[in-house]
């Protein structure tokens, strides 16, 4: 639904014009190129062995629902080369809660493409990698510089790079750190480290706002990730068992099911796997869960603490994936809370701090120190992200049937 993203974006924009308070939001050229003449990109290195795959590559492209990617040819024809996930939602909508799930496992609300600076306290998956010193970056597209802040690039006229559809920078937890902004690269600074050997074990890659399909058709972005990935998946430098998830950060039609179109490639995928599908629910929250299984990390404690897991992960660790019946799943709204603009609550969150996860590894130990004693906001075993305040995404049924025979079945609510 694009006319009710561009009234966000027009929204969005008029409060930046009214509210030029701090240079990070929305610097000038010359602020831009001070920057940029002394930033200095950090591209750490590490080979931490993961259960099914030793690197994991997360590229999003935008806002289609899954018929309409499924149409493309080259995304279809891609896809055929490795496993074809036909049960991934996204959370929820517009594009930035379901970036900043990724990284935080939670929406926190957010309903908007706002400028938001996320407090210190909520962890990450940055953390989350850093208790095993797996090293991590992001590749944006036409950021012009590593570590920018600002809300979008070039700072007027067609949209290059945008602040939305960068998942890290979004919280506080890595922007207020010497180092961890230094992680958050260019497409200039991916291909030099593609060159020395210095890619991260983990990667969010974002193209550009006409690449991901945002301001193009999806056959723009399909051709795109047909000429960016093939040369890539040849070269050793990117495919060392590595994973790479072709996803979209959210369906295109607000009405419809939230489900996306996504694809695993990369020599991670087992032979016999290719050109199969997988009707496993996933959510943007089993991939956080996925890699702290693969890396034996622990949860966020949020969402990411319930979500199934890829099922080429499950089956190295002996998880039972929950199989939900997805008649009902919309994923298309967010509940109240402090990032919302429609329905603004002031409460945080408050994440899980005891009890299993799906990956399990327990939650992670600053969690739990920050929200001790504290009731968690949801029921974060949950592999569907559910909220019984507001009435969303109640009524929907899981189940199970464990290796011993035993049958689970619950309904959210
Ligand atoms: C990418 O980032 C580097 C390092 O911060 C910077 O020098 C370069 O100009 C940027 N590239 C583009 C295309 O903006
Ligand atoms: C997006 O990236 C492509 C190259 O990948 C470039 O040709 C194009 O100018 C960039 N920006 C826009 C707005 O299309
Ligand atoms: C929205 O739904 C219509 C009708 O089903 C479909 O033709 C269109 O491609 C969808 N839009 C997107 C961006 O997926
Ligand atoms: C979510 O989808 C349902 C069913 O089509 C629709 O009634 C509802 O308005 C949608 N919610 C939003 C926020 O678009
Ligand atoms: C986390 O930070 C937010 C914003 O500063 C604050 O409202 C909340 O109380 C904090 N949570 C805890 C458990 O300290
Ligand atoms: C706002 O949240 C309340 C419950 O907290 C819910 O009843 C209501 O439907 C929500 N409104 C919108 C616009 O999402
Ligand atoms: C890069 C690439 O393979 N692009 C292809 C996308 O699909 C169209 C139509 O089939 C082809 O003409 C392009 O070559």
């Amino acid at each position: 639904m694009f006319t009710k993203q561009t009234l966000l974006a027009f929204v969005g924009a008029l409060a930046l014009a009214t509210a030029k308070t701090t240079t990070v939001q929305s610097p000038t050229q010359d602020e831009v190129e001070a920057a940029r003449a002394t930033a200095r990109p950090y591209s750490p290195v590490s080979n931490v062995k993961g259960l099914a795959f030793d690197r994991f590559v997360n590229i999003w492209l935008e806002n289609t629902d899954f018929e309409t990617a499924a149409m493309d040819e080259n995304l279809s024809k891609l896809a055929k080369e490795g496993i074809l996930l036909t049960n991934y939602f996204a959370v929820t909508h517009p594009s930035e809660p379901n970036y900043g799930a990724s990284a935080g496992g939670d929406t926190f609300g957010m309903d908007n493409d706002n400028f938001w600076q996320i407090p210190s306290n909520v962890s990450t998956i940055a953390d989350l990698f850093d208790t095993r010193h797996i090293s991590w970056g992001e590749y944006q597209e036409d950021m012009p510089y590593a570590g920018y802040q600002g809300i979008r690039y070039p700072l007027s006229g067609a949209n290059q790079y945008v602040r939305k559809h960068n998942p890290l920078v979004l919280f506080n937890s890595v922007t207020d750190d010497a180092v961890r902004p230094r992680q958050i690269k260019n497409f200039t600074t991916f291909y030099e480290d593609v060159a020395h050997h210095s890619l991260p074990q983990h990667m969010f890659i974002t193209p550009n706002m006409t690449n991901d399909a945002h301001d193009a058709p999806i056959s723009v972005a399909g051709d795109w990730v047909s000429r960016f990935l093939p040369p890539l998946l040849k070269d050793q430098n990117f495919n060392k068992n590595s994973l790479v998830l072709v996803t979209f950060d959210e369906s295109g039609n607000y009405t419809h099911p939230n489900r996306v179109y996504s694809f695993l490639l990369g020599d991670a995928v087992p032979k016999h796997l290719r050109g199969t599908t997988d009707d496993t629910f996933y959510t943007h929250y089993s991939i956080i869960a996925s890699l702290s299984a693969n890396w034996r990390l622990p949860s966020l404690g949020r969402w990411d603490c319930g979500a199934n897991l890829l099922k080429l992960v499950a089956e190295k660790t002996g998880y039972v994936n929950w199989e939900v019946d997805t008649s009902n799943v919309f994923l298309n709204q967010t509940y109240p809370g402090p990032l919302s603009s429609k329905n603004y609550s002031s409460k945080w969150a408050v994440p899980a701090t005891s009890g299993d996860c799906t990956a399990g590894h327990g939650i992670y130990n600053t969690v739990k120190k920050t929200y001790r004693g504290l009731k968690p906001t949801y029921d974060y075993t949950s592999p569907v992200p559910y909220d019984k305040t507001s009435g969303n995404n109640i009524g929907i049924t899981y189940h199970r049937t464990l290796k011993h025979g035993k049958k689970e079945t619950r309904v959210t609510g």
